[in-house]
């Protein structure tokens, strides 16, 4: 019966259609529904032309079968991290990082609250991060799966994410900076993950501007990371003191390059603003000098240094003092020219690629020719703080020019290199030379081809672009703005993500869909084969701390659940399985403590169980297997009716329960 009915509307729908289809061709217009099972002819009544097609066909990820590389974005203002699955572009999941998010009740139980409290500066809770540049943990160079990295700019702090369940497990806070940039990078084997500095300030305490000299400063943190702990160590840890230029991005050393890190700067100037008092504003006084400096850091010095103990101890964290740097060989300068952004290490690490945003050339640097330098010391002088600089002619390979505004570059496995070009709005493909000409069999330092984006473009990810053995065939441009590309959605726009293919390095570059970006603006991303990510799809036993990674100490399973009361603290034991919280009713006096750990018992993949208390500000995200926790005062009285808030069954809307507080 129920069946017939079905198939009566679905005649009668269809005959709707049919009838708009008519008259939408009787009026001659585009735009009526399309009736047609032909796909050409339904891209005829769309308007698609065959690129079109073929942008669809390339993108269209039919239900339930998965995308071939997952992207990991930076979620910008939102604090977050952005899963997206290419190249169909669905966004697969937002992790919660430096933000509470309700969803994955990331923020609201006792165990994720204490890991957003890892990142609170001098005791002050920060609730939002910027987020710009992810980093995926690497093996001999390789993107190896296991973890993510990402840094937040505007407090300078960085956090580590577990991909066998994409939570984030760590935050660390840079106890000497409240602003970085250059991060985050691993080095080739996850050893460190490097976090560079921003606006320089004193690492300590209070200096007026004109001490900005003498106590100002930059830094770089490197940052040491335990892969079998699956979390950085501080005390292990330290900073390499700079001068107060502003660093900006970095990149680790691969392959040759191995041990060394690369860093930019943007005010050698050390202009300190101050327009209101007739000083050049900050973006004029630092720009003057036609050159910055790309710091070269010897990484394994470095660390021998500190392990020799060569270190000061500020604030409880060790700094590799400036002075012994530049004397010990740690350190060198290259005059980059001014206000360069990217700095890119080609995937053999031969060639480093610098882009400035007020330069129209990319300046490609060669990592012998910085060793010949250094061994025969061709300096072109030292800089204030003492630190050589080696000649520019000496240590460079070669400048091209690649348009307006060029920002950062990715390479792909065929020796072309993928350039930003932000007042362009277009990516530009180059050819890499020295031994990767006979890979391409063009002429090497060449532009090749260009592509249009739309708009702004800052960075793009090429597919696994940034590690030794990239993919190519896929390049995301991660535009700033969107202008006209989507539907009017008032003055503030989303973003836009364009995927473009870039798996024909003889012919041109297509652009093959736009995806907008609506929580923040997203700055860095990296794109790693699905095949390399192993997560779980339920915890590996009921009773788990995702937190620890291990079974929580309050993991409860059927028949053990409880209330129990001691002095003024009331501590339950429950356990959610579809369709019931059990216990259903929880009574305590007003100002009570309560103590409430959920153990999820499902073992079945998706089955899980949210819970919201109302009036107390908490939700859970309970997934199969794991125990949360929320913990407060019971400082209003009345009745709270909590519930699930994931649609788990037929009978979710019964899964609910009594918090009964007494006056
Ligand atoms: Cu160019 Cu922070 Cu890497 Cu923005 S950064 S684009
Ligand atoms: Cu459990 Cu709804």
């Amino acid at each position: 019966m129920k069946r017939h009915t079905l198939r009566g509307l679905t005649g009668l729908a269809l005959a709707a259609l049919l009838l708009i289809g008519l008259i939408g061709c009787q009026g001659g217009g585009q735009t009526g529904a399309v009736v047609s099972e032909d796909p050409m002819e339904i891209a005829r009544a769309r308007g698609l032309s065959p690129a079109d097609v073929v942008a669809a066909v390339k993108t269209y990820q039919p239900t339930g079968t998965y995308d071939e590389y997952i992207m990991f974005a930076s979620g910008g203002h939102s604090g977050q991290v952005l899963v997206i699955g290419i190249p169909s572009m669905r966004l697969l999941k937002v992790i919660g990082v430096f933000t509470p998010e309700p969803w994955q009740g990331w923020g609201f139980s006792k165990e994720t609250r204490e890991v957003l409290a890892q990142g609170n500066y001098d005791g002050k809770e920060l609730t939002w991060g910027d987020v710009h540049h992810p980093a995926l943990s690497e093996t001999n160079g390789d993107y190896d799966g296991q973890f993510l990295f990402v840094n937040e700019k505007a407090n300078a702090r960085v956090a580590v994410i577990d991909l066998r369940d994409f939570e984030t497990k760590q935050i660390v806070k840079n106890p000497l900076s409240l602003s970085d940039h250059g991060g985050t990078f691993v080095t080739p084997n996850t050893e460190w993950v490097i976090e560079g500095g921003q606006y320089a300030a004193p690492f300590e305490g209070y200096a007026s501007l004109d001490q900005y000299k003498e106590k100002y400063r930059g830094l770089v943190t490197f940052w040491k990371f335990d892969r079998e702990r699956g979390r950085i160590i501080p005390e292990q840890s330290f900073a390499l003191e700079l001068p107060p230029y502003w660093q900006d991005l970095c990149d680790a050393g691969k392959q040759v390059s191995e041990g060394w890190v690369f860093c930019n700067s943007f005010n050698t100037e050390m202009a300190t603003g101050g327009v209101e008092k007739g000083n050049p504003p900050f973006e004029a006084g630092a720009s003057q000098r036609d050159m910055d400096y790309l710091h070269v850091i010897n990484l394994r010095k470095a660390v021998e240094l500190v392990e020799a103990g060569r270190t000061r101890t500020i604030k409880g964290f060790k700094v590799l003092p400036l002075d012994v740097a530049a004397a010990e060989g740690v350190l060198y300068f290259i005059p980059e020219p001014k206000s360069p952004h990217g700095v890119d290490v080609s995937p053999d690490g031969n060639y480093l690629v610098v882009s400035g945003k007020l330069d129209p050339h990319a300046t490609i640097y060669n990592f012998q020719k910085i060793q010949d330098a250094i061994a025969n010391e061709r300096f072109s002088g030292r800089d204030d703080y003492g630190v050589p600089i080696l000649d520019f002619d000496a240590v460079v390979e070669t400048q091209i020019e690649l348009g307006l505004g060029p920002l950062h570059t990715q390479f792909d496995p065929n020796g072309y290199a993928y350039t930003s070009l932000f007042l362009e709005s277009a990516v530009v493909r180059w050819t890499l030379g020295g031994p990767w000409t006979e890979k391409h069999g063009r002429d090497p330092w060449t532009v090749v081809d260009k592509v249009s984006v739309h708009y702004n473009i800052g960075h793009l990810a090429v597919a696994e672009g940034d590690n030794v053995n990239p993919d190519g065939r896929y390049l995301v441009a991660m535009n700033k703005w969107s202008v006209d590309r989507f539907a009017n959605v008032g003055p503030l726009l989303p973003q836009n993500f364009q995927l473009i293919d870039i798996g024909n390095p003889n012919g041109s570059m297509q652009l093959l869909y736009d995806m907008p970006i609506a929580l923040g603006e997203p700055h860095y991303a990296q794109i790693i084969k699905a095949d390399k990510l192993q997560p779980w799809e339920v915890y590996p036993e009921v009773g788990w701390d995702p937190t620890t990674q291990s079974r929580h100490p309050a993991a409860t399973r059927p028949g053990e659940e409880r209330i129990e009361r001691r002095g003024n603290t009331v501590e339950i034991w429950m356990t959610a399985t579809r369709s019931h919280f059990t216990p259903e009713h929880v009574e305590v006096r007003k100002g009570d403590r309560v103590i409430w750990h959920i153990t999820n018992i499902e073992r079945a993949r998706d089955a899980t169980h949210g819970f919201a208390l109302p009036g107390y500000n908490f939700n859970l995200s309970i997934e199969p297997g794991e125990t949360a926790t929320i913990e407060f005062v019971a400082d209003r009285d009345g009745v709270f009716a909590f519930y699930c808030t994931e649609f788990c069954s037929a009978l979710h809307l019964e899964m609910a329960g009594y918090f009964l507080v007494r006056p």
